[in-house]
């Protein structure tokens, strides 16, 4: 049932939690809602393993690298209805957007049912088709998430919120998307945090004025980007850090609080992807969110 296989050294806890919930729309018993709460704040992945995404055949038919150009995304703004990212046009593009604005409803009620602690709480961000093979694609370091890396987003600040993702690999030929999951948040912050500067004072208004972010840079967004780049940077880290190999397969869908649990994405095509922002005051246990781990490091409010 798990798709965890051993790799190089185990790790000390089982970062892969599988739940048999049957679809999108159904509202699963409160103590599995209370296990997947618990597993997920824990910095646990949620594996859905009978959750797969309905792909129409026209939509199929758009199946290739080529949409994206250069790009390594389509990506999909909801709450406008928008599509970018593509050179798809016409009626393409509408099929395409159509696509997108499905995936995200669904992924929103899968939260809606599986959350009901962070019901009316819940932002509902971006929604991204990712049709480029995974495997020897050619990025900078900073963008290659074939380095195990916890998520922060360096133009959209997030403002201490939890980053919230809903995976589905929708592979047509039946191929998994094979990630890495790395060592638990505390072990990551302990490891780097002594290293974390906070920003210069003064300088995140003018990042801001230069439109290099949307809203201001907190000095929480400001260390997440570092720890970005630290863990992403630091070759010896990335060999040797504690760390399992995942497949999941095609038709399956899993989801993470992905500035926390370390993960790379090592192979696979064609994955739907839904982010989803949620306060820290939202969770059970707010102790374990980064803001709070890195507060306590730092020995100060950090947004
Ligand atoms: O595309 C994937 O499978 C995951 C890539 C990643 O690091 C992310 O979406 O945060
Ligand atoms: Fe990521």
């Amino acid at each position: 049932m798990t798709p965890a296989r051993n790799n190089r050294q185990s790790v000390d806890h089982l970062p892969i939690d599988a739940f048999r919930h049957p679809a999108w729309d159904v509202e699963p018993a409160p103590a599995v809602q209370q296990g997947v709460l618990s597993a997920l704040e824990r910095g646990g992945v949620i594996f859905l393993p009978e959750i797969g995404f309905t792909v129409l055949p026209r939509e199929v038919d758009l199946f290739s690298p080529r949409i994206v150009g250069s790009l390594k995304n389509v990506s999909f703004d909801p709450a406008r209805d928008q599509l970018g990212g593509t050179s798809a046009a016409g009626d393409d593009r509408h099929t395409l957007a159509k696509m997108l604005a499905r995936f995200s409803e669904q992924a929103s009620v899968l939260v809606d049912r599986l959350l009901p602690a962070y019901r009316g709480r819940v932002t509902r961000g971006r929604t991204s088709f990712r049709p480029v093979e995974i495997a020897g694609r050619k990025t900078s370091w900073r963008k290659d998430d074939t380095r195990l890396h916890v998520d922060a987003f360096p133009a959209t600040p997030v403002h201490g919120r939890r980053i919230l993702r809903v995976f589905t690999n929708v592979n047509p030929d039946g191929r998994p998307r094979t990630w890495r999951v790395g060592e638990p948040f505390d072990a990551i912050a302990e490891r780097f945090g002594p290293a974390l500067r906070l920003p210069v004072p003064g300088l995140a208004p003018v990042l801001q004025w230069l439109h290099v972010t949307k809203s201001r840079r907190t000095p929480y967004d400001a260390m997440m980007l570092q720890l970005h780049d630290r863990m992403k940077g630091d070759d010896a880290y990335q060999r040797q850090c504690a760390q399992l190999t995942v497949d999941f397969p095609a038709r399956s869908t899993w989801m993470a609080f992905t500035d926390q649990v370390s993960h790379a994405a090592m192979s696979g095509q064609y994955q739907l992807e839904q982010t989803f922002l949620v306060p820290v005051d939202a969770m059970s246990e707010a102790d374990r969110s980064p803001l709070r781990i890195l507060g306590r490091i730092k020995g100060r409010r950090l947004t």
